[in-house]
């Protein structure tokens, strides 16, 4: 197997099972992810085998997503003795991603106990031209001896979610059809409460062996083949396994059975070639290049490839959970991770891919308004939480930093996902001028989440103004606080560009202004109402000190400042702090002042954001993944350069270097979006001005020497390349099909 040059590579080169290994290694494209579990599937592995929009509940606190039967077992027997690794002498072993080519290799030598020396080759990959198909493909080389091999594939049904967890192990499926023969094995997997069926077809091809036999184990599916080998041949294994669930087909045994014989037809190396084709052109858009700085290079392409890697433009019904499908990390749930952090890359790298992940938010959009009400409010408001049907999925229970039970408030305060949401939507159409999507979907979430802000915030008599109370704010330590000043802001600016677009369609797209606010039933008298909570929402800003309060009252907090930083230059906690009560300090988990002042940037002057950047940064812990990159960009921002780059090295590296502890939970899809964005944004220096033109303020690092990236920007894709001294942006349109 011919692997891709350096930099497309993720080596390890350590024997041992990790979970964070497992997380990195991990395959996806969109439909399916599964993790980088070793095919032998060590008794202490985590396996994950998941299908986008495939959740239960069951007797979980809320709805997971499931981890479905794994079917890319092989194990390997020499004359009916399993050769387990770990009892081996390991004489040659590696595992790589490439992730230019999309796929997961791996090589060992290993020595039995009777001197038997084995090798073992091969590859395996979701395929992103047919993203139903998993392939692997593995070469046996007997290189001392005769003794018989028997090649043992299974599809693995005894699958649980949280594995290693006695209070939270679930078992979300039972098997409702096993098919078991010399052509293939089939299982088919039920979730329990909504009966989504997935079916797993699978097919094994061989060369020169003497027997094969399948068996049903009911919870275990297998087909065992026997090789009488000749010392140093070599011995090939193909493995074609098809997938679909019920949510999006008909028939699964028979139109998985058809898939595999499309499959076999075609062949292994003509799957691969389709595979990295397709991968091939998205690379050629969304790589970027960073000359002078392997390092950083090399983590910023693991978080493009993460990227790619989750998208999927052919379906509406789903978006990406936080921890993407790479374990089952706030299980599978999804966030504004997504709007926020995730959507820049689609909507400049992969404009088709973004535009189904807002649909997904339409698609939902009867669920956040059923919330609303359910709330004692108007128009839409989106759950914190989502799985498949848009509810909110937030756990009300959970752990503190000690292991108390502790009730979780996300899920009844976080209110800012639905400012996200219309943010989201906002910075799609400026970049895309899809104005198809606007009017026929955008618009709608617009106007219903403006509409949500107007129900939420509550007249003060005494000060003539609204506040939104009893909130969180990006920053979770800071429960049921007065009038944040990023969620009042974004509120305001909810409803302020809401009746801006509302003029704009009344004005160039009347047909369409009347069908939707007939749909809405949205009328002029309901908006005086908005111009005048918008005008009067109370904005925590006392402009004369230039330092904003992220909310009423936060100054008065005890003050605790970080002067310490661990072996992986992450904040550690100050001295004396009670982790039980964080609500007492001004220390925080993630950007909140300075996540608004990253989005609407435009609105807030160099002074004001240096002085905030100076405040925050000493009190910001950044025990979420979603930080540092905003402090990166923000650094940048206002001439840090120091303290940037080492915040856009924590976001880069988070699970390369599992920097926040947490990697084998999954991957941190977030961060991957925010490095995405303080490669562009930051280091770029892209934004957008107030005519829409694209701009660039760029600074690179002296031993960076270049910097090229490409960037679609209402549908022309642009070449940027950034030296130390120029910059020069090509129109590369006409090159290119889209
Ligand atoms: O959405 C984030 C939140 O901002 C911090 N806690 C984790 C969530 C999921 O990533």
């Amino acid at each position: 197997m011919k692997l891709s040059e350096e930099k497309w590579l993720i080596k390890k080169n350590n024997f041992e099972v990790s979970p964070v290994n497992e997380t990195i290694f991990t395959l996806s494209n969109g439909y399916l992810g599964v993790r980088g579990t070793f095919e032998d599937l060590f008794f202490n592995e985590t396996p994950g085998t998941y299908v986008a929009g495939i959740f239960d509940k069951s007797e979980s606190q809320v709805k997971e997503l499931v981890n479905l039967p794994y079917f890319w077992g092989l194990k390997i027997y020499l004359k009916y003795e399993y050769l387990n690794p770990f009892e081996c002498e390991i004489l040659d072993y590696k595992r790589i991603l490439d992730m230019k080519q999309g796929l997961l290799y791996k090589e060992m030598r290993l020595k039995d106990k009777k001197n038997r020396i084995t090798k073992i080759e091969g590859y395996r990959f979701l395929s992103h031209d047919n993203r139903n198909l998993a392939l692997m493909k593995y070469k046996i080389v007997p290189e001392n001896y005769k003794d018989r091999i028997t090649l043992e594939y299974f599809i693995d049904g005894k699958t649980t979610n949280s594995t290693f967890h006695p209070k939270e192990r679930v078992k979300h499926y039972f098997l409702s059809n096993h098919v078991v023969s010399d052509d293939y094995l089939y299982l088919e997997a039920c979730t329990r409460d909504k009966n989504y069926k997935v079916g797993i077809l699978s097919s094994v091809e061989a060369e020169n062996y003497h027997s094969k036999v399948s068996r049903n184990y009911i919870d275990f599916i297998a087909q065992s083949i026997d090789i009488d080998p000749v010392p140093q041949n070599e011995y090939t294994i193909n493995i074609y396994t098809s997938i679909l669930d019920s949510r999006r087909y008909d028939n699964l045994h028979e139109n998985n059975l058809k898939e595999i014989r499309k499959a076999k037809n075609i062949g292994i190396e003509k799957l691969l070639e389709n595979h990295k084709k397709k991968l091939e052109k998205r690379w050629n858009v969304a790589d970027i290049k960073i000359y002078g700085d392997e390092k950083a290079d090399k983590a910023l392409r693991f978080n493009i490839f993460s990227l790619l890697s989750l998208a999927n433009p052919d379906d509406e019904m789903v978006s990406i959970g936080a921890k993407g499908l790479h374990g089952e990390g706030y299980k599978g749930h999804v966030f504004w991770d997504t709007e926020i952090f995730m959507l820049p890359f689609y909507i400049y790298e992969y404009p088709e891919a973004a535009r189904s992940f807002l649909m997904y938010r339409y698609y939902t959009l009867d669920k956040a308004r059923e919330n609303a009400k359910k709330n004692g409010y108007q128009g839409a408001q989106y759950p914190w939480e989502s799985a498949d049907t848009g509810e909110e999925e937030t756990p009300k229970w959970g752990e503190d930093y000690y292991g108390n039970k502790v009730r979780i408030w996300t899920g009844d305060m976080e209110y800012h996902i639905t400012a996200d949401i219309a943010f989201s939507i906002r910075e799609y159409l400026r970049a895309t001028d899809d104005w198809e999507f606007f009017l026929n979907y955008g618009a709608e979430i617009f106007f219903e989440t403006a509409r949500f802000w107007v129900s939420r915030a509550e007249y003060n008599k005494d000060k003539d103004r609204y506040e939104i109370n009893k909130v969180i704010g990006p920053d979770e330590f800071h429960e049921h606080v007065k009038n944040n000043f990023y969620t009042n802001y974004l509120a305001r600016w909810n409803i302020k560009e809401a009746l801006k677009y509302i003029n704009i369609i009344k004005e160039k797209f009347p047909e369409s202004y009347n069908k939707i606010s007939r749909k809405i039933n949205l009328v002029e008298s309901e908006l005086k109402k908005w111009k005048e909570v918008s005008n009067k929402i109370f904005i925590p800003w006392n402009k004369t000190t230039h330092l904003i309060e992220q909310f009423e009252g936060y100054f008065k907090l005890e003050d605790k400042i970080i002067t310490k930083y661990n072996e992986k230059n992450m904040p550690e906690w100050p001295e004396n702090v009670d982790l039980t009560k964080l609500n007492k300090y001004q220390l925080i988990k993630q950007a909140d002042v300075l996540m608004l002042m990253h989005l609407l940037s435009e609105e807030f002057d160099y002074e004001t954001k240096k002085i905030n950047f100076e405040y925050y940064e000493k009190r910001t812990m950044h025990k979420s993944s979603l930080s540092p990159s905003i402090y990166a960009i923000m650094g940048l921002t206002i001439g840090n350069h120091s303290k940037a780059y080492e915040h856009f090295l924590r976001t880069a590296l988070v699970d390369l270097e599992d920097n926040q502890g947490n990697t084998a939970l999954g991957l941190h899809a977030a961060s991957a979006g925010g490095t995405w964005q303080a490669a562009i944004y930051g280091f770029g220096g892209m934004n957008i001005d107030k005519d829409e033109k694209l701009n660039f303020k760029p600074w690179l690092p002296p031993h960076w020497k270049s910097m090229e990236f490409n960037i679609y920007y209402k549908k022309k894709l642009f070449n940027v390349k950034i030296t130390q001294n120029h910059i020069k942006i090509n129109d590369l349109s006409s090159l290119n099909d889209k």
